[in-house]
C-alpha cells in the first residue's frame, strides 16, 4: 500500500556554496528557524548565526516555508549578517523601543490629566450642587475646564500608537480603530454557525478550505482549544495535514470526515454531551470522528484481507483499515508543528491516546453487533461515572457518526449512496478481475440504491439510533424519524423498481410469444 506522498513532498532550493551548486531540502510544515538552521548547515556557517539569503541580483529572499523556489542556474547565497549590519538593526530597535516608551509615558500622562479633569469635574459639580456657586464663579470653572481638555487633546494629537481608540464621554475605551491593513481573514456567517450545529447542515455546499475553518470553529466552541491550550496556528496545520491525508475516494474522503464530525459536534449538542462527559470526553469523540478514516484506501477490510494487501499482512489481518487509520492519526500528532495535544500532560495524553484507538477500532462494521449489544445491556441503568458505560457510548456515538448519512435530509443523504456504490463498484470489479470473492451489496449486477439502503436502514442504523435514544430521547424527532422516512421512500422507489422490472420481463414474454 503506497505511502500518501504528496502531502509532503518537499521543497527543494539551491545554494552557491564555496561556487558548488548545493541543493537543499526543506519540508513547508518546517519553521522559519528551522530553514534557517538548514542554512547555515549547508553554508557550513555556525548554527545560531544571523543569516540573511540574496538571489544572484542581490535581493533579500525571505527565510521560511514558502520562500520562493530558485533553479541550480539561479542560485541563492547564504550571508552572515555583519555586525555593522546587526549593529544597524539593534540601532533601529533602540530607537523604535524609545518611541514606543515616549508614546506611553505621553499615554500615561493623558491618563493622568484624565482623571484630574474628572475628579476635578466631580468636586465643581458638588460645589455647585451645595454652595450655589455664583455665575461668574462657573464662568471660569469652564474657562479651566476648557484649558484642560485643550490641553489634554494637543497632548494625544502628538501620541501615535498604532492602535487609536475612541473614547467615550466617560474614557470607556470603544472599538479599536486599526491603523494596520487588516488581513482578509476567513469568517463564517451567524447563519453558517448556527446551521453547524444541526443534521440538517448541507454538507455538499462547501470546499476543503471552508470545511477545514467550521472544523476549526468546532473545536473553539466546544472549549478545547482552551482546555488543550492549543496553540491556535497548530489547530490549523493540525487540520491542514488530516484534510492532506484523506484520500480522493468517491466515499471515504475529507469531506466523509468533514460529515462525521459534524454530526458528533451535532450529537454533542442535541444530547448535552458536555452536561453528563468531560471536555477530555468531547476532545476524544472529536478527535477520533476526525480521525477515523485517514488515508483510507477506497478498498475496504474483506478486500485487504483476501486480496493479502501490506494492510493485511501488517495487521494480521485485524482490522487492517481502521489500525491504519489510527496509525497515521498518531503519525500526523506526532509532527511537533501539528500535535495539538503538545501542552496536555503525558499521562493524560497517553489515556486520550487510547480512548481515541478504541474508537477508531470501533468503526469497524464487522463489530457493529458486539458492540451494539453491549450498549443494549448498560442503556436502562446507564452510569456516566461508570467508565465502561461512557466508553461504551463513546463508541456508540461514533458509530452513529460514521454511518449517519441517512439521518441527514434526502438531498443531502442521496448522493452519499451514489458515492458509496460508485467505491463499492470499483472494489467488486477489482476483486472480479482478481477473482476474489465478491460481496452481493457491492455487486453492481445484483445491488440498486433502494436494496443498498433499505436493508442498511432497517437492520442497523434504526435499532443502533433507537438504541441511543433510550439515553437521549430528544434525538427522535431529528434524527431517528428522518431514518423511517428515509426507510419508507426506499421502499416506495424498491416497489416502483419491482414493478418496472415485472414490467419488462412480461413484454420480453410477451415478444417471445408473439415470435411463436
Ligand atoms: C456500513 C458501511 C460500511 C462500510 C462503508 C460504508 C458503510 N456505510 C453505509 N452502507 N456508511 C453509510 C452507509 C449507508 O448509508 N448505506 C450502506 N449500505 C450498504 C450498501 C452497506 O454497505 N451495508 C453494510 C456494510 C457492512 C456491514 O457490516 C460489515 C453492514 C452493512
Ligand atoms: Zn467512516
Amino acid at each position: 500500500m503506497g505511502s500518501s506522498s504528496s502531502s509532503y513532498a518537499p521543497r527543494t532550493i539551491y545554494l552557491d556554496v564555496d561556487g558548488k551548486v548545493q541543493k537543499v531540502l526543506f519540508s513547508r510544515h518546517c519553521s522559519p528557524c528551522d530553514i534557517r538552521e538548514l542554512l547555515c548547515s549547508s553554508s557550513k556557517i555556525p548554527r545560531n548565526t544571523a543569516i540573511m539569503v540574496v538571489d544572484p541580483e542581490g535581493a533579500m529572499v525571505s527565510i521560511d516555508p514558502t520562500m520562493p523556489l530558485n533553479t541550480p542556474n539561479s542560485l541563492y547565497k547564504v550571508v552572515p549578517l555583519s555586525t555593522a549590519q546587526l549593529g544597524e538593526r539593534e540601532e533601529m530597535f533602540q530607537s523604535v523601543f524609545s518611541q514606543v516608551a515616549e508614546q506611553f509615558t505621553r499615554a500615561f500622562q493623558i491618563n493622568e490629566l484624565k482623571t484630574e479633569v474628572t475628579s476635578r469635574l466631580l468636586v465643581l459639580e458638588k460645589r455647585v450642587e451645595l454652595e450655589g456657586l455664583k455665575a461668574v464663579e462657573i464662568e471660569k470653572c469652564k474657562n479651566d475646564l476648557k484649558r484642560l481638555r485643550d490641553e489634554m487633546d494637543s497632548r494625544s494629537a502628538r501620541v501615535n500608537c498604532p492602535c487609536k481608540y475612541s473614547f467615550s464621554d466617560d474614557g470607556r475605551k470603544l472599538t479599536p480603530r486599526r491603523d494596520v491593513p487588516s488581513y482578509p481573514k476567513y469568517t463564517l456567517s451567524r447563519e453558517t454557525i448556527e446551521a453547524l450545529k444541526k443534521p440538517t447542515f448541507d454538507v455538499w455546499h462547501w470546499e476543503h478550505n471552508e470545511m477545514l475553518s467550521c472544523m476549526e470553529y468546532m473545536y473553539h466552541d466546544l472549549g478545547l482549544v482552551k482546555e488543550f491550550n492549543m496553540n491556535p496556528i497548530t489547530l490549523k496545520r493540525w487540520l491542514l495535514a488530516i484534510q492532506e491525508n484523506y484520500r480522493n475516494n468517491p466515499f471515504h474522503n475529507f469531506r466523509h470526515c468533514f460529515c462525521v464530525s459534524q454530526m458528533m459536534y451535532g450529537m454533542i449538542h442535541l444530547c448535552n454531551l458536555k452536561g453528563n462527559l468531560t471536555l477530555t470526553d468531547i476532545g476524544i469523540l472529536m478527535t477520533a470522528a476526525v480521525c477515523h478514516d485517514l488515508d483510507h484506501p477506497g478498498y475496504n477490510n474483506a478486500y485487504q484481507i483476501n486480496a493479502r494487501t501490506e494492510l493485511a499482512v501488517r495487521y494480521n489481518d485485524i482490522s487492517p483499515l481502521e489500525n491504519h487509520h489510527c496509525a497515521v492519526a498518531f503519525q500526523i500528532l506526532s509532527l511537533p508543528e501539528c500535535n495539538i495535544f503538545a501542552n496536555v500532560d503525558p499521562e493524560a495524553f497517553k489515556e486520550m491516546r487510547q480512548a481515541i484507538i478504541t474508537l477508531i477500532l470501533a468503526t469497524d462494521m464487522a463489530k457493529h453487533g458486539d458492540i451494539l449489544e453491549s450498549f443494549k445491556h448498560k442503556v436502562d441503568h446507564f452510569d456516566f461515572a461508570n467508565n465502561e458505560h461512557v466508553s461504551c457510548l463513546k463508541m456508540v456515538l461514533i458509530k452513529c457518526c460514521d454511518i449517519s448519512n441517512e439521518v441527514r435530509p434526502a438531498e443531502v443523504a442521496e448522493p452519499w449512496v451514489d458515492c458509496l456504490l460508485e467505491e463499492y463498484f470499483m472494489q467488486s470489479d477489482r476483486e472480479k478481475s482478481e477473482g476474489l470473492p465478491v460481496a452481493p451489496f457491492m455487486d453492481r449486477d445484483k445491488v440498486t440504491k433502494p436494496t443498498a439502503q433499505i436493508g442498511f436502514i432497517k437492520f442497523v442504523l434504526i435499532p443502533m439510533f433507537e438504541t441511543v435514544m433510550r439515553l437521549f430521547p430528544q434525538i427522535e424527532e431529528i434524527m431517528v424519524q428522518p431514518l423511517r422516512d428515509s426507510r419508507d421512500h426506499y421502499e416506495e422507489l424498491k416497489q416502483i423498481d419491482d414493478a418496472l422490472s415485472e414490467g419488462s420481463s412480461f413484454m420480453t414474454k410477451f415478444r417471445r410469444l408473439e415470435k411463436t
